[in-house]
């Protein structure tokens, strides 16, 4: 983006008062627009992430950033005193009139945080103790915000997890075909209606009670947590759009979907994709410490099924995307979001093959 532009339209409603020298597009996300912003005096820099949110999706952003900026005072508030704070939380950097978010010129909505430094995030996993700290990471991140005082939070986007109302979707956009997609889709159609008998055990379970609500971060992809450059500890959560109410095993589904397979998630060779043994119990090991012995039996008892239910739901997802037309994730080539589709459904397919390897890995720990 043009310097000039963005100091006119964006930066203007911001008290800076040093140099704006770079504004660099930054990160992989599949939803809003993010810039690392650079600024200097003389020798001194600081850094900023700047983010258009995308109000398609995200419709009300008063809720939006009302929701963050109480997880995150609240987060930073139960840390007080913690070596290093300053990385351990989101800093949300106000505007001149101290509200979390501006219009542009162009009517476009923006926030800025401050950026944390020494640290990274990861497409794919690397290494067993890269799983193990992330995996604790979004488990400490799950017990600082369970006590979050009343009210409970706005929830962003309705239905976000709710798996049977994904396939709703998916069953109206097929119905519309409004492309002419299908027929390019004709495996991945045919997987969803053998698979999706799996889609309610989740919803169900919540509505009769045997698994709580909780506050959870519900977009748990790897690429979520900022892993120090030197220690590699997760030191800070972040993608905090979607923290509302779910279940943690949305949570733990969404990091298997994203580290179990050294594959990327848009990999178009299939037989690159895996589902890790080895990683899989560092998932468990690192998440459950995390969340300090939080989970109850059915909810431990299903974290080898959660990762088939939120990969397989998240690819219906991109199925019903491409469907559609692409309005929804950010697209970079022809068939992306098919191909994100197939890696998705050959991930659950593996992810069933291990399912009572996984099963037996989990009972170690309980
Ligand atoms: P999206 O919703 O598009 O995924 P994210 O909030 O996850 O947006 O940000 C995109 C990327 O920007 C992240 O993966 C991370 O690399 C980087 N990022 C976001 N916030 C910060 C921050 N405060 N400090 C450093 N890097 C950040
Ligand atoms: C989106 O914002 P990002 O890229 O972290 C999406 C998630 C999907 C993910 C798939 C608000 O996450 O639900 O799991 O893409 N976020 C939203 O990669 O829809
Ligand atoms: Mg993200």
């Amino acid at each position: 983006m043009d310097i000039e532009v963005f100091r006119k339209s964006i930066l203007s409603n911001y008290k800076i008062t040093k140099q704006c020298l770079s504004v660099e597009p930054y990160g992989s996300g599949h939803i809003n627009d993010t810039y690392k912003v650079v600024f200097g005096r003389g020798e001194t820099r600081d850094s900023y992430i700047f983010q258009k949110i995308n109000t398609n999706i995200f419709k009300k952003p008063d809720e939006l950033m009302s929701n963050i900026s109480r997880v995150v005072h609240h987060i930073a508030k139960k840390q007080y005193g913690v070596p290093g704070l300053k990385r351990r939380c989101i800093h949300l950097f106000p505007t001149k009139d101290w509200k979390y978010y501006c219009l542009d010129t162009e009517g476009s909505c923006w926030r800025a945080y401050r950026f944390i430094d020494g640290a990274r995030t990861y497409d794919i996993l690397e290494t067993e103790e890269q799983a193990y700290l992330a995996a604790r990471a979004f488990g400490e991140f799950q017990m600082l915000i369970s006590d979050l005082p009343q009210p409970r939070l706005f929830e962003t986007i309705p239905h976000f997890h709710d798996t049977p109302s994904r396939l709703k979707d998916f069953d109206e956009a097929l119905a519309k075909d409004v492309c002419g997609r299908a027929e390019l889709a004709k495996a991945e159609i045919e997987f969803v209606q053998n698979t999706r008998h799996i889609a309610s055990k989740v919803v169900d379970l919540m509505a009769n009670g045997t698994i709580p609500e909780r506050i959870t971060h519900n977009d748990t992809k790897l690429n979520n947590v900022l892993l120090d450059d030197e220690t590699m500890e997760g030191i800070c959560v972040i993608d905090l759009d979607t923290v509302m109410p779910g279940s943690a095993l949305y949570d733990f589904g969404d990091m298997m979907r994203t580290s179990l397979s050294p594959a990327a998630e848009d990999e178009k060779d299939l037989t690159k994709v895996q589902a890790r043994t080895n990683i899989f119990r560092q998932l468990v090991k690192g998440y459950l410490e995390g969340c300090q012995g939080c989970l109850n039996a059915t909810e431990m008892e299903l974290l080898p099924f959660s990762g088939q239910l939120i990969t397989f739901e998240i690819g219906v997802r991109f199925l019903t995307d491409f469907l559609s037309g692409d309005v929804y994730f950010k697209t970079h080539r022809e068939n992306h979001n098919l191909d994100r589709c197939r890696t998705q459904f050959t991930l659950v397919q593996r992810l069933m093959e291990k399912a009572e390897e996984f099963e037996k890995i989990t009972r170690e720990f309980i």
